[in-house]
């Protein structure tokens, strides 16, 4: 039996834009439930949670980190988690493993980029949240607006728990109290409109608490808890990280209110049959069930190796079983499992539903894998965060010659702990791409290349990765003939080339039309080959071309000299000469970019989103001075845009980037990339 079981564990991500205070507030949390003795600092490199070396160097967070502290009965596990948005990856793959994600806004700088990211996936999956307006000591007068602005932007439901004392010391609970003293707004205003949204979500109980004018506290939290998982509050607490303000405060809410494990939302398990049909399952938090958990951080300690974390959604979790991985019939053996507490970690001897462990050394274990103990288990999959699609790119290669065989397994594991960081050979190119989120990122994943596994890149812009498609129906002919010597090759060719729906160049098909045997039916998959032969490098410009649909239709065989090689050969040819008839196109990476910024700069950006070759898509004047600018632009011009960015709004703005589509490259460029492409034919 735990020392903890489910019903006494707390799971909360602290997440918000960079700056607003979280690895900080951690601490003091930290300091306030006992667990240290005194507060780190962000700037010493001090903090628990921000322990890893590009860490303490950025002086900011750049990985999720858990916090444990044992409180009043209770185990607490915080999750801190970086604002930056280049790192928003990273932030929301944790929160799976949490029940209530509080997102942490500084009261002097409001809704920021991430703020809004992750109030819009919060909603999307479900997951209980709750706002922190941190920085109260500094900013106590910027308090009430940004209330206000957090009511306009993601609704009445926002409504605040306690209030600043006038001076800024302290906070007043709303919950319990209904007067006293506050530096805005009133007490008995604020509580009441609090349980009246509460007790909205119970017919019974607001039919009771119209009658009687009041409900009972044990009645309220259960209301409470239904109101938080419908999304129907958010509730909003305010702190100041630095005195310690309103932390006690946070704390009680984070271990009296908010759900535990037994009380959260169902989490979106489903088992895949062979048919690759769904059915939704329900993993109950009952410790005596088939065990289900799920890996959601992959990290490298430099101790003990690869290290997963694991957050227990069912059964119960022993040192020393054996367990199954997705659906591999392996067994594998857990032999010690930890808690962690920032860097450090301690063996404890099982893990009941809700509680977040980690597990060394075990290479079989993934980002997103399920790990199961159960014999019917085996299709069972967690529906993971969409995560965003890293865009930032550069090309790279081994700084010595005698790290070239270090690089591919260095890179593969740092791809392993980073969902958001990728690496590719691009064929197109012939360079090796590594992909992060921004400038930031792909920084501090060369730095951490550097740190733990002493490797040096170079590095350089990569080349675009242009994509050829083609624009119209055309036909194409190639009659392949060849005298050498004895037997001949012979092989003719009709064919009609066809764009697959949407222009997306996405898809390949391939049909034989031909009738009465014009082709004979062995000679078929040579045509298709040699047409495939051009797939990958390309008709007119030497990328990969797809979106096509290709129909055989006629053709000419000789019964001694027709040999598979010749139609091969045919096919090819007879494809090269359709696709240069049937407008072909290059298309190029279009990303949508969202970009808040203070109001004053949005002129200057719009229109260097014109200068781009972008367009903005909509603009929006936000609460507090700010605007949002989405805008598509082609990815081959956003390589200087942080600090372009950085540069005219002095630092306040800040974007994100999604890949969007592939589009047509203006006529110029792309008669300037075909007139520079010789292509090397080896088959004539
Ligand atoms: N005055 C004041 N400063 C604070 C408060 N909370 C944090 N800070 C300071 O703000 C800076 C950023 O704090 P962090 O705790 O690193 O912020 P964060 O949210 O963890 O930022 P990221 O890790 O980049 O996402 C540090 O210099 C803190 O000392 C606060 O309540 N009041
Ligand atoms: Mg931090």
């Amino acid at each position: 039996m735990s020392s903890h079981p489910t019903g006494s564990i707390r799971n909360i991500a602290l997440t918000g834009h960079a700056g607003a205070g979280k690895t900080t507030l951690v601490e003091s949390l930290l300091v306030h439930s006992g667990t240290i003795t005194k507060a780190g600092r962000v700037e010493d490199g001090s903090t628990v949670c921000d322990f890893e070396a590009e860490e303490k160097a950025h002086q900011q967070s750049l990985y999720p980190a858990v916090a444990t502290m044992r409180h009043e009965g209770l185990l607490v596990h915080l999750i801190d988690t970086p604002g930056f948005p280049d790192f928003l990856g990273q932030t929301l793959s944790i929160l799976p493993a949490t029940e209530m994600v509080a997102v942490v806004v500084a009261a002097d700088k409001g809704i920021q980029t991430t703020t809004r990211r992750i109030m819009a996936v919060t909603s999307q999956r479900k997951l209980p949240r709750m706002l922190v307006i941190n920085r109260m000591d500094e900013h106590l007068g910027d308090c009430e607006a940004v209330l206000e602005r957090l009511r306009e932007t993601f609704g009445n439901e926002v409504l605040p728990i306690n209030l600043p004392s006038p001076d800024g010391s302290g906070v007043v609970d709303l919950w319990t109290a209904e007067s006293g003293e506050v530096a805005f707004s009133s007490v008995k205003d604020a509580h009441q409109q609090l349980v009246d949204q509460v007790v909205e979500v119970d017919e019974d109980l607001m039919t009771e608490y119209l009658e009687k004018g009041e409900v009972s506290p044990d009645a309220l939290r259960t209301a409470f808890q239904k109101a938080l998982r419908e999304g129907h509050l958010v509730p909003v607490c305010f702190t100041s990280a630095k005195t310690g303000a309103g932390v006690p405060e946070l704390l009680s809410v984070f271990e009296h209110l908010c759900p535990s494990p037994l009380e959260g939302n169902p989490r979106p398990f489903a088992i895949v049959a062979e048919d690759g049909s769904e059915s939704p399952y329900r993993c109950e938090p009952d410790a005596s069930k088939p065990l289900v958990a799920h890996v959601f951080k992959v990290t490298g300690d430099p101790f003990v190796g690869k290290l997963c974390l694991l957050r227990v959604h069912q059964g119960t979790l022993k040192a020393g079983d054996s367990v199954k991985i997705n659906d591999s019939s392996k067994a594998v053996r857990v032999s010690h499992l930890h808690e962690v507490h920032g860097k450090d970690h301690k063996e404890v001897h099982d893990a009941e539903p809700g509680h977040i462990v980690a597990l060394a050394k075990i290479d079989e274990l993934h980002f997103n894998d399920v790990v199961h103990g159960g014999t019917d288990l085996g299709g069972l999959r967690f529906s993971a965060i969409e995560m965003p699609r890293p865009m930032y790119g550069l090309a790279i290669g081994a700084k010595s010659r005698n790290d070239e065989a270090k690089v591919s397994t260095s890179l593969a594991k740092l791809c392993e702990e980073d969902p958001t960081f990728t690496v590719e050979r691009v064929a197109a190119t012939h360079e090796t791409v590594a992909r992060a989120m921004g400038e930031l990122h792909m920084r501090v994943a060369l730095e951490r290349l550097k740190n733990r596994f002493k490797l040096e890149l170079d590095t350089h812009p990569p080349k675009v990765a242009y994509k050829e498609t083609i624009g119209a129906v055309a036909e194409g002919h190639h009659r392949h003939k060849k005298q050498t010597g004895g037997a001949g090759q012979f092989g003719e060719v009709y064919l009609r080339v066809k764009p697959i729906e949407g222009g997306q160049a996405v898809g390949f098909e391939f049909v034989d039309a031909t009738v009465g045997g014009s082709v004979p039916r062995q000679f078929m998959p040579a045509i298709e080959k040699g047409v495939r032969q051009v797939l990958l490098d390309g008709a007119i410009a030497g990328y990969p071309l797809s979106g096509v649909r290709v129909e055989v239709y006629d053709g000419k065989h000789h019964p001694v000299d027709s040999k598979e090689v010749a139609f091969v050969t045919a096919g090819k040819r007879a494809f090269i000469d359709a696709v240069q008839k049937a407008k072909p196109l290059l298309l190029e990476p279009i990303v949508e970019v969202e970009v808040t910024a203070p109001s004053t700069s949005m002129g200057d950006l719009t229109s260097d989103f014109s200068g781009r070759r972008g367009h903005v898509l909509d603009t929006e004047i936000l609460p507090g001075d700010m605007c949002l600018i989405r805008a598509e632009v082609p990815l081959s011009e956003m390589g200087t845009y942080s600090s372009t960015l950085k540069s005219m709004t002095a630092g306040q703005g800040s974007f994100v980037m999604d890949y969007r589509r592939d589009a047509p490259t203006p006529p110029n460029v792309q008669a300037q990339v075909v007139a520079s492409f010789t292509r090397k034919d080896d088959d004539d």
